[in-house]
Order: structure tokens, then sequence, then C-alpha cells
């Protein structure tokens, strides 16, 4: 099997991945310099005992791992994920564009912001109709993690809804 030189994985590769159960919420961030802003969602997470994963990946630095990621994540088992990013925070409606999943975007501030943080605040909550992202408030990584244990908590009763034509 041909191995994409890009992400440097090969389907069987990614076969294997599926066999191993994810955890329920997927955390992305689009930079190292995001991972502390981050913590107050982890910590919640871990307090409740919902099981999770951190990984760094940039919309723009990265498209095909944000593609690859999103795309496979339901697949895995992982029910939510939270996405948070600064500046032109592209990551959470690239994620939703790939992926069904509940996507929670967490507006994150940096020493590069404009406006403290308003450039990603607009970037992830002025998503256009079709692609929806949940958007918490500047640094809310907390929220963004309660959020997302409501989210886990609501079973079943209602069935998976199949994309519509108006969200293509
Ligand atoms: C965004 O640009 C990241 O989410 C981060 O908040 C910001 C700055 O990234 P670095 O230049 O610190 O990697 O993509």
């Amino acid at each position: 099997m041909p191995v994409d030189p890009e992400t440097e994985t090969s389907p069987i590769g990614l076969l294997e991945e599926l066999d191993e159960p994810g955890p329920l919420v997927g955390i992305l961030v689009g930079s190292e310099s995001d991972l502390e802003s981050m913590d107050p969602a982890l910590a919640e997470l871990r307090e409740r005992g919902i099981s999770h994963e951190l990984k760094v990946l940039s919309a723009h630095r990265d498209p095909r791992g944000v593609a690859e990621y999103a795309s496979t994540a339901q697949l895995r088992g992982v029910r939510v994920i939270i996405a948070g990013a600064g500046m032109a925070a592209a990551l959470p409606g690239v994620v939703a564009a790939y992926s069904d999943l509940p996507v929670i975007g967490v507006p994150l501030r940096s020493s590069k912001s404009v406006g403290d943080g308003l450039d990603a605040l607009l970037a992830i909550a002025q998503m256009p109709p079709g692609v929806p992202v949940a958007c918490v408030s500047v640094d809310g990584a907390r929220n963004a993690a309660i959020l997302a244990a409501r989210i886990l908590a609501q079973g079943g009763g209602y069935p998976q809804q199949p994309r519509l034509d108006s969200e293509k």
C-alpha cells in the first residue's frame, strides 16, 4: 500500500488506528503556544472522568492533518471535538467541514491577537450557514469542556442526522 508522503500514513496504518477505541472528546489546538490556554478544558474533563485526547494540528500549517483527524474521529469513537485557536482561527470551522460531530470552538487570546482575541472570536463565531461551530467565550476552555460533557450526557433517542442538501 502506498504511503502518503505528506502525512506519512498508509491505508493499513489508518485501519489499525481505527481498531483502537478512541476517547470521547478530541481536543485540538492550532499551535503549541495554545496549549496552556486549553488546560482548564483538560482539567474539567479529567475531573469528570471523561476520556479525551489532545493534539496540536494547525488548519493553516497542516490542513491535511486536520482533514484526516476530523474525517476519522467519529469512526474512532470520538463524540465531540473541542478546537481552540487564536488569530485567524480557522481550525474549528475546518474540523466542522470534515466531520458531522458537534464542534466547540474556543477563541484564544495570544500575544499577536487583535482586540485581545476578538480576531479569533469572529473567525470562529462567524461560520457560514450549514457548517455549525458552537463558540464559547475568548479563552473559554472550561466552558467548552462543560458543554462537551452536557452533549455527551444526552444519550440517544434522536437518530444521527444525515447532512441535508442545504448543508452542503
Ligand atoms: C493560530 O495562530 C494558533 O492557534 C495560535 O493561537 C496563533 C499563533 O500561533 P504560533 O505562531 O504561536 O504558532 O494558528
